[in-house]
């Protein structure tokens, strides 16, 4: 039996999780005992059965192997039965959810900081599932922030390293340590809900895919999946081996941080299909030949087309959208007679919807959908949707885009962020605006009116829970929409974020771009706002 230590420890005041778990520089979680005194909080406060089962795995950035390692003994210490461990210590965020659904396991530790930057400088992180395979609801971690507050001690096994490289079972002490293949039960999933005859006969045919994994987790997927099993030519793939530190790429796929691949899409060469994900492999960008599709659109056009796919074959009984994405989706949902909800930023909001089978499709406008066969995001499974619609369609991805736009209009969407190095001056600017909200109404701001402002509070139809001031949303007389927050989850000064959103029936307007199309009302937001008179700041830091 391996001996066990409890080590004591002073508790950090710093460990509240954000929108999706806690995401801290990696020099903060390399100070001593900061990694396990958030691991044991999470163990001491989540309520686990005897021999529970834990699954464990990572995007593979720099530090990752050795968290790895601590959770493992931090494990073995804490009477956890059985630990499923991607090998390499890899998981994709997906992957993790599926595979915690699929073996029963009671928590999975996710060590992630998802599409924040890695290396030795970048950031680390842990998300912390349940065993729906969903992160945990807000309760749950703001229950584990406090346990953190006041912890002085956790506890240590001493077991030897484990070689994380060789598949296969050990022992350390009562406990059993699986090393398992992170992609085979992800791929097997995959092959169920998607005609991948149909897609394999498409790309025999001659039409070209090409998804940049962006040297993050989801590259041995997509090498198994895209060019193993659908039979795409090795290069369809690129930057497919996971690298500490990204290869210096920032795993964010978003036209502004992944230029190359609007270029690649505006270029002749460009291939049917472009995509990336991100991180941990739960985002996804799509590009077509000579377009970028908005996440918004993206999840409408799925929705639209959602039957195609075997494994939706019988529809979806409603779909939700975080409250800043587009509303594009509600204009099909609405057309398909079917519930839409709009929910906080951050996919743990929609677990208990898609738990209680209210909702099979849903989705951000930070690039991720997913559907109801994980409870996570799901980059790859977007790619595979889109390959599964061009070749139920016969249409490119251009086409898709265009025919939704002819039939529902066209929803312009951008968010624009503001970088605040000082966060009580972010803070203020929130303060102010949300005190201004009552008295919003009928006030004009750089020629438009304001209709209705609300601050956006949130109570869950399935389990009553509310959640308060998840951003305010401003409505206008020309029917656009401007939303405000701060993001949760930059590691230092703070984000303001800023979504824009205009529907249009008006075919002579489909042509504009986001900017031309958006650019007055984000002129009224910010006046509103007052950005430049709290901050400074006189545009934007970063437009997607
Ligand atoms: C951002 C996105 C949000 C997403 C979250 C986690 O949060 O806006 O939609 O769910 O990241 O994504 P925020 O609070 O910074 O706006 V991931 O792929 O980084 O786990
Ligand atoms: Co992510």
């Amino acid at each position: 039996m391996p001996s066990i230590t409890e080590i004591s420890c002073k508790p950090y005041k710093d460990q509240r999780p954000g929108t999706a778990g806690l995401r801290k520089k990696v020099t903060v979680f390399q100070q001593p005992h900061y990694l396990e005194t958030f691991v044991q909080s999470i163990l001491n406060t989540v309520d686990l059965p005897a021999n529970a089962t834990l699954v464990v795995g990572g995007d593979g950035r720099y530090y990752n192997r050795e968290a790895i390692q601590t959770v493992l003994s931090m494990a073995a210490a804490n009477s956890i039965g059985h630990v499923i461990v991607g090998q390499g210590g890899l998981l994709s965020t997906p992957a993790a959810a599926n595979l915690i659904q699929k073996k029963g396991a009671q928590l999975g530790l996710l060590l992630t900081a998802s599409h924040n930057p890695g290396g030795p400088d970048g950031d680390f992180g842990v998300k912390f599932n349940m065993e729906n395979g969903g992160q945990a609801p807000e309760h749950l971690t703001e229950a584990v922030y406090q346990a953190s507050r006041n912890i002085d001690s956790y506890k240590l096994a001493d077991i030897p390293a484990i070689d994380l490289d060789r598949s296969g079972t050990v022992n350390a002490g009562d406990m059993t340590i699986e090393v398992v293949d992170p992609v085979a039960d992800y791929a097997e999933l995959m092959e169920s809900l998607f005609d991948f005859a149909a897609i394999r006969a498409m790309l025999a045919g001659g039409t070209r895919v090409h998804f940049d994994a962006l040297n993050a987790a989801t590259g041995p997927y997509a090498q198994t999946i895209i060019c193993d099993m659908l039979g795409a030519p090795a290069d369809s793939v690129a930057n497919t081996v996971p690298l500490e530190d990204f290869g210096g790429l920032h795993p964010d796929p978003n036209p502004a941080d992944a230029p190359h691949l609007v270029e690649l899409a505006m270029s002749d060469a460009a291939p049917d299909l472009i995509a990336a994900s991100d991180g941990d492999g739960d985002r996804n960008m799509i590009l077509g030949r000579g377009l970028v599709v908005s996440p918004g659109d993206s999840l409408a056009i799925i929705l639209q087309h959602v039957r195609c796919a075997p494994g939706y074959a019988s529809g979806v009984p409603g779909v939700a959208r975080s409250m800043p994405t587009s509303r594009a989706v509600d204009q099909v949902a609405a057309d398909l007679g079917l519930p839409c909800y709009e929910t906080p930023t951050g996919w743990r909001y929609f677990s208990n919807l898609l738990s209680a089978g209210r909702i099979g499709l849903c989705g951000e406008e930070s690039f991720g959908t997913s559907s109801s066969h994980a409870a996570e995001k799901d980059g790859l499974w977007a790619v595979l949707f889109w390959l599964n619609m061009m070749a139920a369609t016969g249409q490119p991805v251009a086409d898709l885009v265009h025919s939704h736009w002819s039939r529902y209009g066209r929803t312009f969407f951008q968010r624009r962020d503001f970088f605040i190095p000082d966060t009580d001056s972010a803070q203020q600017l929130m303060s102010e605006l949300t005190a201004a909200v009552p008295a919003m109404a009928g006030r004009s701001a750089a020629g438009f009116t304001v209709n209705e402002a609300d601050v956006f509070n949130y109570l869950d139809p399935v389990d009553g829970s509310e959640s308060d001031n998840q951003g305010i949303r401003i409505h206008l007389d020309n029917g656009g929409r401007i939303c405000v927050r701060l993001s949760g989850t930059g590691t230092s000064g703070a984000t303001l974020r800023m979504y824009l959103d205009r529907h249009t029936t008006d075919a002579d307007e489909f042509g504009l771009s986001p900017d031309d199309a958006l650019a007055p009302i984000a002129a009224t937001g910010a006046e509103l706002a007052r950005i430049t008179e709290i901050t400074g700041l006189t545009a934007p830091t970063t437009i997607i």
